[in-house]
């Protein structure tokens, strides 16, 4: 079986999942209107990417790459939990590097964090620093939000 056929196989298996468990708990969307859906707390949000396993899907260079890892994390974040998770790239030396940015409450607050779906990593994001995406910092002079 070549390897876009596993993908796709590994692709359908997470999107039944996602269906499945969604049925089953109902999708907490208690933000309409906003463009956006926050997890209620960073407590929440950590318990649920250390539950996370997108980590385990298989890298293939130029075929299922960064950008593949985000869009399937958001699909899962929108289907599982009802929240948002921005697939996002930073441009990096003239590179693209996509990964995902959350947004979390923490009491009265708002905070961001930047989470690479291929390590399984999450990082603060905070005003004025380079953003640490997995194991590197890098310094993104532009985010794009998808
Ligand atoms: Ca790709």
């Amino acid at each position: 079986m070549n390897n876009m056929k596993v993908k796709l196989i590994i692709i359908c298996e997470i999107l039944i999942l996602a269906i499945i468990v969604s049925m089953v708990s109902i999708p907490r969307i208690n933000n309409i209107g906003k463009e956006y859906v926050e997890f209620n707390s960073t407590i929440e949000l950590k318990v649920w990417l250390k539950l996370d396993d997108t980590n385990t899907l298989e890298y293939i260079n130029n075929t299922f790459d960064c950008d593949d890892f985000a869009f399937a994390f958001k699909v899962l974040c929108v289907l599982i939990h009802g929240v948002s998770a921005f697939p996002a790239y930073g441009v990096i030396n003239d590179v693209r590097h996509y990964f995902n940015v959350i947004i979390a409450r923490d009491g009265g607050d708002l905070k961001a964090y930047a989470y690479e779906p291929i390590l399984g990593r999450y990082n603060k994001i905070r005003k004025d620093k380079p953003i640490t995406i997995g194991i590197n910092n890098y310094k993104i002079y532009k985010i794009h939000l998808f």
